[in-house]
């Protein structure tokens, strides 16, 4: 017999599959929430994942990431390519409708089936925004668009974990960025992909391109692929169709080397193992929960009786002890 959730989830997975914007929608609200009928979902569609490029737009905040990724948009929507475009932001503890119109600066594609729309902002759910980041975009991936943009706001390290999780990663820049330059060469910054220069009506636009040149000019390599300085202005598209054709060219770039697999698949295991050192910590959890040995350890510690290094080996002991049967 079916279960009334399977068959639930069946059913949103075939819409989903389908390409119905709803069903997507659905599908990542219950992943992101942790919701079981969600994981039956990503289950059934999981199979048809793999198809679609994804590119992620990282960046300091202000420096023209949504408007770069509107314009860039509109070009794909143009050549009859559809798109779906995830907003994250790990600054923020929320983000809901009045914010997304606001930053992701795609008003124009709103009303157009063809551009998928969502934001993200800091949650608990699964472990974390990273994860959740993950699996909405394998959502979306197998929701057959041709092409996924991911936008992440900031430069810390929130914003890089879920950065990794684009095949392509261009790092947009402002004129007089020289913080990000500094940290670029400092080897603090990770090495994109592709590197935009973006409001290049700016007088200083021209300095800031040769200057980064000239920090890549060591070390510009990254899996054999020489990373470019491109110049945009995202407001008026000019250096847009430039970047687009980059883009395709990185794709196929990593596709022959098999960068693109390895990246993939490198993300695919820290998914496996994130998700079950989640449910590993959940059942530690509920075994020490209340447990009268533990309390009397815990005691200890705080009494400067045993030190917590001890206490800890001494936890596991007692726990692998009463896992093994008798
Ligand atoms: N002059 C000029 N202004 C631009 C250009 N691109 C974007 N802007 C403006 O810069 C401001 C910030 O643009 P956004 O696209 O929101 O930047 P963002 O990087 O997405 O910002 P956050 O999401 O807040 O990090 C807006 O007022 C844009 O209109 C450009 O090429 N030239
Ligand atoms: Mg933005």
């Amino acid at each position: 017999m079916v279960e009334p959730a399977d068959a639930d989830a069946k059913q949103l997975a075939e819409r989903l599959l389908a390409g119905d914007r709803r069903a997507l929608a659905r599908a990542i609200t219950l992943v992101e929430n942790g919701d079981p009928a969600g994981w039956l979902v990503l289950r059934s569609v999981y199979p048809r994942t793999g198809a679609t490029a994804v590119v992620g737009f990282t960046g300091p905040p202000g420096a023209g990431k949504s408007t770069l990724l509107a314009a860039l948009t509109g070009l794909e929507r143009a050549a009859g390519r559809s798109v779906a475009v995830l907003s994250v932001d790990p600054s923020s503890p929320a983000s809901h409708g009045a914010l997304l119109g606001d930053r992701i600066r795609l008003a124009d594609h709103f009303l157009d089936d063809g551009v998928f729309i969502r934001s993200m902002a800091s949650r608990g759910a699964l472990g974390g925004l990273s994860e959740a980041a993950l699996y909405a975009l394998l959502l979306m991936d197998a929701s057959g668009r041709d092409l996924v943009l991911l936008e992440t706001v900031g430069v810390g390290q929130a914003e890089v974990d879920v950065a990794t999780h684009a095949d392509t990663v261009v790092l947009v820049l402002m004129p007089g960025a020289g913080d990000s330059i500094q940290a670029l060469k400092a080897g603090i910054m990770e090495i994109p992909d592709v590197i935009v220069v973006n409001k290049s009506d700016h007088v200083q636009a021209e300095a800031t391109v040769r200057e980064l040149k000239a920090a890549l000019a060591l070390g510009g390599l990254r899996d054999g692929w020489q990373v470019p300085v491109l110049r945009t202005c995202a407001t008026t598209g000019e250096g847009v169709e430039e970047l687009r054709a980059t883009l395709l060219d990185h794709h196929r770039d990593a596709q022959v080397s098999g960068t693109l697999a390895q990246r993939r698949r490198g993300r695919l295991r820290m998914a496996v193992l994130g998700l079950a050192a989640l449910e590993l910590r959940r059942r530690f959890e509920a075994a020490i929960d209340q447990d009268p040995e533990v309390e009397h350890l815990l005691e200890q510690v705080a009494a400067r009786e045993l030190d917590p290094a001890s206490a800890a080996r001494a936890l596991l002991a007692t726990l692998d002890a009463r896992a093994r049967p008798s």
